[in-house]
């Protein structure tokens, strides 16, 4: 058979909804993007722990304490089920952790903006945790089999990741009004970042097309976006607290929120690492895995030894 002929069989399979397994014939191409697409998506589960792993030790509570200890520490599970379903891919977490160090890999631009206040830990909860969910939900339906089911996993997780950031908010928007500065200050900062975390509008977004016919993507970056609008919009309301966009409105004719001008030259000065905290960033993953050094030697020398037990019995 030809290539093509593999390649016509391969688009069938995905036409009929038939996942894609690590075995399977692919096309190169098909490969390469999945693999790029789920190891920035473990690098980002990974970075994303650093604006809010700064405020565990200032908590206000034992409870919020316990609470945000629990959403970090699933952040880093997720990053781990992620490196495992691009492994399946063929390139090593050595490469991949590499590439994020060297500054090679992408991560979501949201995770170089700073957590200033308490109120960000319900902000990125609320707004941050709310965007990739939408993203998320609809990888669940992803072609790549092993990326598909780590979705599934990790949505379950990210929609209690969401819940208490809208209802940590939802406790400063009652309270003193120096909380409901903070909670207003806090939504001010992290609402333009979060509607650029879907990506560059769709006529810019290099990607897309090829990825939504091998349902990789099954919603564009701009669909995604809008209905993050669409549902921000009106939970804010219950918060009585207002998003600092002047220009939204909701259009009986779209049915849907029309909403003013992305920065988008910010949005790529951040993805460029030229954004407020991308260095920092950096530095604190590669701190830590220098750190953590002697673990995966420990680690590697228990295994060995466990190996040779085994075949000696
Ligand atoms: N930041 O052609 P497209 C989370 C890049 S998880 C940086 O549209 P694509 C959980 C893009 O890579 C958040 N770079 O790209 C959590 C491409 O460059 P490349 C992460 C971005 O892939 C919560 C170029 O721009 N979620 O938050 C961004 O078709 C709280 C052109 O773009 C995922 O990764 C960006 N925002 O669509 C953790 C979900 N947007 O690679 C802790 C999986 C675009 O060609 C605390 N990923 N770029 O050099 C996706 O769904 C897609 O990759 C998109 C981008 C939608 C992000």
């Amino acid at each position: 058979m030809q290539v093509q002929d593999f390649e016509k069989l391969f688009q069938d399979r995905i036409d009929k909804e038939v996942k894609i397994e690590p075995k399977d014939w692919m096309p190169e191409a098909y490969r390469k993007t999945n693999i790029r697409q789920i190891s920035q998506h473990a690098h980002s589960e990974i970075v994303g722990m650093l604006p809010e792993g700064n405020w565990i030790s200032r908590a206000p509570s034992l409870k919020r304490k316990a609470i945000l200890l629990a959403k970090v520490q699933d952040e880093a599970g997720h990053g781990l089920y992620l490196y495992s379903a691009a492994e399946t891919l063929g390139m090593s977490r050595d490469e991949m952790i590499n590439d994020l160090h060297s500054g090679k890999a992408k991560y979501s631009s949201i995770f170089n903006y700073p957590s200033l206040t308490w109120a960000d830990m319900g902000a990125i909860g609320w707004l941050v945790d709310g965007a990739a969910i939408l993203n998320q939900v609809m990888l669940c339906r992803t072609s790549y089999g092993p990326y598909a089911r780590a979705m599934v996993r990790i949505c379950k997780e990210e929609s209690f990741h969401q819940r208490q950031g809208f209802e940590s908010l939802l406790v400063l928007s009652q309270g003193t009004e120096e909380q409901k500065e903070m909670c207003q200050d806090a939504i001010n900062r992290w609402w333009w970042p979060s509607l650029m975390m879907f990506g560059p509008k769709d006529s810019e977004s290099t990607n897309s097309d090829q990825s939504m016919k091998w349902k990789i993507k099954r919603k564009t970056n701009d669909e995604l976006r809008q209905q993050f609008v669409d549902m921000i919009a009106e939970q804010i309301k219950v918060l009585g607290m207002t998003l600092p966009d002047p220009d939204l409105k909701w259009n009986e004719k779209r049915m849907h929120y029309d909403f003013g001008a992305i920065n988008w030259e910010e949005f790529w000065n951040v993805v460029k690492g030229n954004g407020p905290c991308n260095k920092q960033r950096l530095e604190a993953r590669r701190k830590a895995h220098e750190e953590g050094q002697w673990v995966r030697e420990a680690a590697m020398a228990f295994s060995n030894k466990q190996k040779v037990k085994a075949s000696a019995a």
